[in-house]
C-alpha cells in the first residue's frame, strides 16, 4: 500500500495515478507508481558522484529523455557541466551541451535536490587507504546527504566498486533508520559500474549493466531503470553477488597480470624472450587469454579493488593468498624497471647517479591521461633518489608533481639527448623509429620497439 506522503501527493494531484489505476481495481502501490514513473521516463534521475562513471551515465539518462540532477561536491565539476563543458573524455562537450540546452541535465553541488528525485546512482571514489583497507568516507558521507533527504518512492543504486555486503550492511540500515522499508517503501541496489575510460567500442550505453538488489523487488526496480537507457541489463539474485561480479572481474585482471609480470621475472633469469612466448601462447585458439609484463600496476580499479575483497575475506577468516601474492609481484615491477635501467646504464659505464634518464609516458596506460597509481611515478621516484636527472614526454601529462617537485612534459627528441630513455607508457602517438634511431640506451618496458633488435634497446 501507499505510504501516507505519496497517498497525501495522490490525493493533492502531485502524484497522477495513471489509467490502470483508475480503470481498475488494482491498488497503485509504491512500487508500481515509480514502475510507472520509470517506464514514462517521467522519473527524476538523480546521479552523485560526476566522475568518469557518473557523468556518461548522468547523459544516457537524459538523452534517454529524463530528467536528471548531477549532484557533486566540486562546485567546479557542477559550473563545467551546467556550461556544457565537458572534463571527462568519454563525453564531448558537444553531447554534454545538448541535453543540458535541452533542459535534460542539470548539476548542482546541493544534496537538498535528492528531495524531489524519483532515483538515486551513488558513483564515488572508493580508493583504499596507505594500509591498504578500504576508505568508504566517499560513500559513507554521500549516503549519510541522501538518508536526509530519503523519501517513500525512490530507488537508490550504489555503483561505487566495494567490498561484498557494503550495500545491505552498510548503505540499508542508513536509509532505512528512516522508518521506511527497503523492497516496500524504496528500492535499495547495487550495479557494478564498468566504464572503461576510452574505450573506443564500449561506452556507458553498450556495455551490459548488472544490477541485484536487497530484495526481489530491488532488483526489478533496477532492472527496469537501467533498461530504459542502457542496451543490456544483467539481473542477479543479491546485492552481494553484484558486488562480487566486479571484484571477480578485476580480480581475474590483477592476478593475471601478477602471473604474467612472474613470467616476466622468470624469462629474465632465463634469458628467454617473453613477448615472444606470450605472443606464440596466443595463438592458442582457447583457454588462454593474453596478458602482458610491464613496470607495474596502475589506475584506480585493478592494484585497488582485489583489496576490498581481500578486505572483506580476512573477516570472514579467509585469506585471499592470490591477491596478496600479485599484489606482491605486481609492486616489485617499479624495482625490476629501475634495477634493469641501472644495469643497462652500468653497462653502458654509467652510474644512475648524474645520468639524464628521459621517461617516455607516465600516464598509468596508453593513450589517456590519468596518472592515478601510475608505475611511472614510482619509477620516477627510485631514479630520483638514485641521484639521476630526470625529464619525460606525455601528450597527455603536461605538468606532475614528484616528490615535491613540479616538473613539466618535455618534446619526446629529448630521448635522443639522454643518457638513458625509458619507455613506461606506450602512447600511440610516440614516434618509435625515430626514438629507436636517435636514443643512445632504450629501457623498454612494454615493448613498443619489438620490431626493433638492437644491443642499444633492454626489454623487461
Ligand atoms: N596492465 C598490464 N598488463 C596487461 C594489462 C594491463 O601491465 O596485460 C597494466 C596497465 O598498464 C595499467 C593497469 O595494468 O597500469 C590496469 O590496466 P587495465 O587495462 O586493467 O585498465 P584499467 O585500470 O583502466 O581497467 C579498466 C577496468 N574497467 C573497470 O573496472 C570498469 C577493467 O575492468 C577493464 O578490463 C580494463 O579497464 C580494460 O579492459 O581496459
Amino acid at each position: 500500500m501507499l505510504t501516507q506522503p505519496l497517498a497525501d501527493k495522490v490525493q493533492t494531484g502531485e502524484i497522477r495515478l495513471y489509467d490502470r489505476y483508475m480503470t481498475t481495481a488494482e491498488p497503485a502501490t509504491t512500487a508500481s507508481i515509480l514502475e510507472e514513473k520509470i517506464a514514462s521516463h517521467r522519473a527524476r534521475v538523480g546521479i552523485v558522484g560526476l566522475g568518469y562513471v557518473g557523468l556518461p551515465l548522468a547523459v544516457e539518462f537524459a538523452k534517454a529523455g529524463f530528467s536528471v540532477t548531477g549532484i557533486d561536491l566540486h562546485a567546479g565539476k557542477t559550473e563545467r557541466v551546467n556550461a556544457g563543458d565537458s572534463y571527462v573524455g568519454d563525453i564531448p562537450s558537444a553531447m554534454l551541451a545538448e541535453v543540458v540546452q535541452a533542459g535534460k541535465l542539470r548539476a548542482t553541488t546541493d544534496f537538498s535536490a535528492v528531495r524531489d528525485l524519483d532515483t538515486i546512482n551513488i558513483c564515488v571514489p572508493t580508493p583504499l587507504r596507505k594500509t591498504k583497507d578500504p576508505d568508504m568516507s566517499y560513500i559513507v558521507s554521500a549516503c549519510e546527504e541522501i538518508a536526509k533527504h530519503i523519501h517513500a518512492g525512490m530507488l537508490i543504486i550504489l555503483e561505487s566498486t566495494t567490498y561484498p555486503g557494503t550495500t545491505d550492511e552498510l548503505l540499508l540500515p542508513m536509509f532505512e533508520k528512516s522508518g521506511l522499508r527497503a523492497g516496500q517503501d524504496f528500492f535499495l541496489c547495487f550495479s557494478p559500474e564498468r566504464v572503461d575510460p576510452g574505450n573506443p567500442k564500449y561506452q556507458t550505453a553498450n556495455i551490459p549493466k548488472v544490477v541485484g538488489g536487497t530484495t526481489a523487488a530491488c532488483t526489478k526496480m533496477g532492472q527496469l531503470f537501467y533498461a530504459q537507457a542502457l542496451g543490456t541489463v544483467v539481473p542477479v539474485s543479491s546485492t552481494q553477488v553484484a558486488e562480487m561480479v566486479k571484484l571477480l572481474e578485476n580480480t581475474f585482471r590483477m592476478i593475471n597480470i601478477g602471473l604474467v609480470n612472474e613470467m616476466a621475472l622468470m624469462c629474465d633469469r632465463m634469458d628467454i624472450n617473453v613477448w615472444e612466448v606470450i605472443e606464440a601462447a596466443a595463438t592458442k585458439p582457447f583457454g588462454f587469454m593474453p596478458f602482458y609484463p610491464g613496470p607495474g600496476l596502475g589506475g584506480h580499479c585493478i592494484p585497488i579493488d582485489p583489496f576490498y575483497l581481500s578486505w572483506k575475506t580476512k573477516q570472514a577468516g579467509i585469506e585471499a593468498r592470490f591477491i596478496e601474492l600479485a599484489g606482491y609481484i605486481n609492486g616489485q615491477m617499479p624495482h625490476f624497471v629501475v634495477d634493469k635501467i641501472q644495469n643497462a646504464l652500468n653497462d653502458a659505464g654509467k652510474p644512475v647517479k648524474g645520468s639524464h634518464i628521459h621517461i617516455l609516458g607516465v600516464a598509468y596506460k596508453k593513450d589517456i591521461e590519468d596518472l592515478r597509481e601510475s608505475p611511472a611515478l614510482d619509477i620516477m621516484l627510485l631514479l630520483k633518489r638514485r641521484g639521476a636527472r630526470l625529464t619525460y614526454s606525455d601528450p597527455y601529462v603536461p605538468h606532475l608533481q614528484l616528490d615535491g617537485d613540479e616538473l613539466q612534459a618535455q618534446p619526446e627528441a629529448l630521448a635522443g639527448e639522454a643518457d638513458c630513455a625509458v619507455i613506461i607508457t606506450d602512447h600511440s602517438s610516440f614516434d618509435y623509429p625515430r626514438i629507436a634511431a636517435q636514443a643512445r640506451l632504450i629501457v623498454d618496458t612494454r615493448n613498443a620497439l619489438k620490431d626493433v633488435n638492437s644491443a642499444h634497446i633492454v626489454r623487461l
